[in-house]
């Protein structure tokens, strides 16, 4: 289905010229604006939440925030949030959390995103959906107008025991959008092994996911798959920082 209209775009700075880096500061600094002393933040991972990350540590250091506790959602983002004296917790402390902000993949116009390329969307999505609030960061280069539509990597989180059965599984669900489906290595051609002890299948679709919400739903059907890097209706809104300044899209 289709998500809900969203609000016009509002500018919100004007930047000079900026590196990729800058602008993923950018946003970042914008969404922590949103955090208030007393939440439970859902911690993200990957390089622009790290400046999420960061951002709060800062504000805890220098007490202009308080009292907060972070559920992060990768041991990536557990060892800086830790670093930081960011108080911890997890999501069985905390079922519920106030505001949880991520990085994303892709963007399209609906705010439903591809998330997972850094390899933690099982529990970016656990604690995201158990978020009243879901604050996305993103430099301009991640919007899309259809998911899958970057030539990138859409991954499948699948059990170790029928990674090939998923795979061949995953390419045929697929054919028509030319997907090519691939076992995620690590830097030393093992296979790639997430914090749940799982293996990624990647898909790679040479055109955008004709009906995203149907693809959710036939890649969850598989047995084996544990998760998949489709969020959709999740983000409650999106700040992309480009180079004509910061923008904020709500839903
Ligand atoms: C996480 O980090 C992921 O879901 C996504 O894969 C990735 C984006 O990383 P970066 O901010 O480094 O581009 O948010």
């Amino acid at each position: 289905r289709r998500s809900r209209p969203v609000a016009p775009v509002r500018a919100l700075s004007a930047p000079a010229t900026l590196t990729q880096d800058d602008l993923k500061k950018l946003a970042a600094v914008k969404a922590v604006e949103y955090v208030s002393s007393g939440m439970v933040l859902g911690l993200g991972t990957g390089s622009t939440a790290a400046f999420v990350v960061a951002e709060i540590g800062a504000l805890l250091s220098s007490g202009k925030l308080s009292e907060i506790v972070g559920v992060p959602t990768s041991k990536r983002t557990y060892e800086q949030a830790l670093s930081l004296g960011i108080p911890l917790s997890t999501l069985d402390d905390h079922p519920r959390i106030d505001l949880a902000i991520d990085g994303a993949d892709e963007v399209d116009p609906d705010l439903n995103l591809v998330k997972g390329r850094g390899g933690a969307l099982l529990r970016e999505k656990m604690v995201e959906a158990a978020s009243d609030k879901f604050v996305v960061v993103a430099d301009e280069t991640k919007l899309v107008t259809g998911l899958g539509g970057s030539g990138l990597a859409m991954p499948v989180e699948v059990v170790q025991f029928c990674w090939k059965y998923n795979q061949t599984r995953l390419q045929e669900l697929f054919q028509e959008e030319g997907c090519e489906a691939k076992l995620r290595l690590d830097d030393g051609g093992k296979p790639y092994v997430t914090d749940n002890s799982n293996y990624i299948v990647d898909l790679y679709f040479k055109t955008p996911i004709k009906d995203a919400p149907a693809a959710g739903r036939e890649i969850s059907a598989l047995e084996g798959v544990v998760e998949h890097g489709l969020f959709l209706d999740m983000a409650t809104a999106v700040i992309i920082a480009g180079k004509d300044g910061v923008t904020m899209t709500t839903k």
